[in-house]
């Protein structure tokens, strides 16, 4: 009978446990996470004055916690402080203290398993004091001697009404040790979606490739035969008029997800002959075919983190009419659309003229970009390949390899992107709107740039254009968004 209750009462310990960590896992967004748990409102009492966890004691164990409230309150009004069961911490457990904890507000060690564990139990006497503190792992450990209480900041609940959508703040980019201006967007459900600010007003740079370059790749990659289609890369000197803010990443699979989640929007491809996708047992890329779509390309790796693929040039249109929406007019956006070619190779270019945006050396690429290597060699997924390793034969999640000097990732490789304008002469471009390309002025289809996982250095060079049809869609395509301040 003893050993039934026990059992009983480890049942509702464990559950209230695997409340606590969906709560405390949820950083911001604690609040919605806990008013969405039945049973959970005692969050809204500020703070709790009761442990749970403890639902009544054992019969025949005198050491045994007891019913909450049952002791004297303490000055703050709350109770069992001391024993009863021991309560979670939010905080990682470091054993010595945390040597670089902060003065105010401390949050305790960024990394760990273990958490803390405050406050005593009923058995052990010894430890039944204000600072006594132990670390258990946050995972497996659960137990009858122990519970926790929960804490509501209304201040943190304040500062997210407060946050303008979308935000602008400054922050370091961990790779470059650097400061960058950011736009973030809150998509909802914990996505953001973040872009760079670049300062182009009224800068000149060359767009296209010098005839150098051009007789370089017609040698290295065409054994030396002229190929036509550079000329449509031919330099020409391009002054921007706007500073913009351009995607950080590729836009992902979930940030996609959430546009599709709020307002219903189905695809071209889902609308019409389906997507592009890896067929398993042909061990190769077919479509398109209804079975694939932005949300299955038959990868079942690719997760949220992923760039979206699957997409035609109007679904990634109505991506950003969908993100402008998002704006509250706290923060002035004038236009949030696809990247003019112009915007595209200024912002890939970061200040270089060189075949990218690191200097010309193709087999550095695996360095700062997802291309055709030697893991794409060994599962035999493209023809020409790098000698190097980048660690993804298939496309890989966004941000994994070095930005360049603007904090911008994937810019060569990864998967292509669309622009918007249209493939033309750069010698027709106008002079306004950093020089965004007119239907009147190209050819009227849309242009993609940067290349992607299955290609390499003619491909991914910052001055190459792919230009694709009006309804096409690729396993290797996605995008990325520019916002007008
Ligand atoms: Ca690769
Ligand atoms: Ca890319």
């Amino acid at each position: 009978m003893i050993m039934r209750n026990r059992f009983k009462r480890m049942l509702v310990i464990v559950y209230v446990l695997a409340v606590w960590q969906n709560t405390g896992n949820a950083q911001s967004n604690n609040v919605d996470r806990i008013t969405d748990s039945p049973g959970m409102k005692l969050a809204y009492l500020s703070p709790g004055r009761f442990t749970t966890g403890s639902p009544k004691s054992e019969p025949g164990r005198e050491s045994s916690e007891t019913p909450v409230g049952q002791f004297t309150a303490h000055g703050l009004g709350l109770f069992n402080m001391y024993g009863n069961v021991w309560e979670w911490c939010e905080d990682r457990y470091a054993p010595n203290g945390d040597s670089n904890q902060k003065p105010v507000d401390p949050t305790g060690p960024a990394t760990g398993n273990a958490k803390v564990q405050r406050g005593g139990w009923s058995s052990d006497f010894k430890r039944l004091h204000s600072a006594s503190r132990v670390g258990r792992d946050a995972g497996p450990s659960h137990g009858y001697y122990q519970g926790f209480r929960v804490a509501f900041d209304p201040q943190a609940s304040d500062e997210r009404a407060a946050k303008s959508n979308p935000r602008v703040i400054t922050a370091r980019d961990a790779r470059l040790d650097n400061e960058f201006e950011y736009l973030v967007f809150d998509l909802g459900k914990g996505v953001e979606l973040r872009m760079v600010k670049v300062k182009a007003q009224g800068q000149t740079f060359r767009i296209g490739s010098s005839k150098p370059e051009q007789e370089a790749v017609n040698a290295k990659y065409f054994n030396g035969k002229q190929q036509a289609k550079l000329a449509m890369e031919d330099e020409h000197a391009v002054t921007l008029t706007d500073d913009f803010y351009l995607g950080q990443f590729e836009v992902t699979r979930g940030q996609f997800r959430r546009f599709v989640e709020e307002t219903g929007y189905q695809t071209i491809p889902e609308l019409t002959d389906g997507g592009k996708g890896w067929d398993a047992k042909e061990q190769k890329f077919v479509g398109a075919d209804k079975r694939f779509s932005w949300r299955d390309t038959g990868l079942d790796f690719q997760t949220d983190d992923y760039p979206v693929v699957n997409v035609a040039v109007d679904d990634a249109r109505e991506f950003c009419k969908w993100l402008r929406k998002q704006c509250d007019g706290r923060v002035t956006i004038r236009e949030v659309r696809l990247p003019g070619e112009a915007e595209w190779e200024f912002a890939c270019r970061a200040g270089s003229q060189s075949r990218f945006h690191f200097g010309d050396d193709d087999e550095r690429l695996v360095e700062f970009a997802n291309v055709a290597d030697a893991a794409a060699r060994e599962k035999k997924l493209a023809p020409v390949t790098l000698a190097g390793n980048d660690g993804f034969p298939f496309s890989a999640p966004v941000g994994r390899f070095k930005p360049n000097r603007l904090g911008l990732y994937d810019m060569h490789g990864n998967v292509w992107e669309f622009c918007e304008g249209y493939y033309g002469k750069y010698s027709a471009l106008p002079k306004e709107r950093n020089a965004l390309q007119t239907v009147q002025q190209g050819e009227g289809r849309p242009v993609m740039r940067g290349g992607a996982w299955h290609l390499t250095g003619s491909d991914c060079r910052c001055a190459n254009r792919f230009i694709v049809g009006s309804t096409g869609r690729y396993a290797t395509g996605g995008f990325r968004v520019i916002c007008m301040p």
